[in-house]
């Protein structure tokens, strides 16, 4: 079975459809959970499942570090390793390399580095990272790019985009022919509309199974980010899914989503989970604060995850101020469950013609505040 894309129901710019592998089908629009390190932290695999989760993210750098992707390999590739058996793409290192790594150097060829773990000396190339995905068994590998700094001038940003478009050929040319198996490309070009232009035609020509729009959420802020967003998905070719790299909250997805993008992954519903913060269809709550002490209600009314039917505010409050294990679980689990809830309410509304209205409500409930 090879790899293809269908859209459904278009509703304005956004799309729904899904993305057909043979690992499994991806519901677009999608998000993503970030497993990062094989696992998607404090939840099983069959628990990432239930909330809806068609396809994880898992990152080249981090498992090339630990265990190695040689190892993985041998071990029977990621998905036997983890226990998930539907689709994973893995973004390809250079991301994480330039925000994680000591003693970087950038040279045409690719990125030297010494390991945050260990110090160890490695080298990460776009042949290397095509390498390392193989290894792993991703079903949907990234391009080797360099994610462009913000604020960058036009030159820099210009220098750094065209880096990453002859970075994006080498790559196409290392993965090579892999049916079933995908190849994006990703677009740079930072908040310039011309350069992001030129990049997704860099793109275009090489030719990739799906594009990702890179370079944004590093600290633009939302304005800016949707300004570039009323432009650059349209840049990129039409029957092809489109994946905005890191992106992001609840808010950031819904105006993507409006401006035609397919695909996101974000750590904030993991991440934030793990330090108390849950997110609701009002916003989020932080369960630390005492406000929450005697509550005996569910976090969120409505939500069918065991976070929410199985315990109270007050519960969670004690949990995340004990620091146990258990407050990490069910406010990760709650969290993806909720952003898996809007990702179907976005795809139903598409389907329905309603997107408009279905934004009115995500932004009036979100007006409304916490109960
Ligand atoms: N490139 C890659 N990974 C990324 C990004 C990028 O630009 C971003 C930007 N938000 C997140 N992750 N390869
Ligand atoms: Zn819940």
């Amino acid at each position: 079975m090879r790899f293809a894309f269908q859209i459904e129901t278009r509703d304005g710019r956004a799309r729904q459809g899904r993305i057909d592998t043979p690992r499994g089908e991806i519901r677009t629009p999608a998000f993503m959970p970030v497993g990062t390190a094989a696992t998607v932290k404090g939840m099983l695999p069959e628990q990432v499942r239930e909330t809806g989760a068609d396809i994880l993210l898992g990152n080249t750098y981090h498992l090339m570090l630990r265990p190695s992707a040689e190892r993985i390999a041998d071990l029977g590739g990621l998905h036997k390793f983890m226990n998930w058996d539907r689709p994973i793409l893995t973004d390809s290192g250079g991301f994480q390399v330039m925000s994680l790594a000591n003693l970087r150097k950038l040279t045409e060829e690719g990125v030297r580095f010494a390991s945050h773990v260990d110090g160890s000396r490695h080298m990460l190339t776009p042949e290397r990272s095509m390498e390392i995905q193989r290894l792993l068994g991703s079903d949907i590998v990234m391009a080797f790019d360099e994610c462009t700094p913000f604020p960058a001038d036009e030159a820099v940003a210009r220098a750094s985009m065209e880096l990453s478009m002859r970075w994006a050929a080498r790559s196409r040319e290392a993965f090579g022919d892999r049916p079933g198996y995908a190849l994006f490309g990703i677009q740079q070009g930072s908040v310039y509309k011309d350069m992001r232009a030129e990049s997704a035609e860099a793109l275009r020509g090489i030719g990739f199974d799906g594009y990702a729009i890179g370079g944004l959420a590093v600290g633009e802020g939302q304005e800016l980010m949707f300004d570039v967003l009323d432009y650059a998905p349209g840049q990129l070719p039409e029957d092809k899914p489109r994946y905005l790299m890191g992106v992001g909250k609840p808010d950031d997805i819904v105006g993507a989503v409006q401006r035609g993008v397919d695909m996101f992954d974000c750590v904030l519903p993991t991440r934030s989970g793990r330090t108390g913060q849950a997110w609701t269809a009002r916003g989020s709550v932080n369960l630390r604060n005492a406000r929450h002490r005697d509550d005996p209600r569910p976090l969120e009314a409505g939500c069918d995850c065991p976070a929410c039917t199985k315990y109270s505010r007050a519960y969670l409050h004690h949990v995340v101020r004990l620091d146990e294990m258990i407050a990490g679980m069910l406010l990760t689990w709650h969290n993806l469950r909720y952003y898996q809830r809007l990702m179907a309410g976005l795809r139903a509304a598409i389907a329905d013609q309603r997107l408009d209205v279905f934004v009115a409500e995500f932004h009036e409930l979100r007006a409304q505040g916490d109960i």
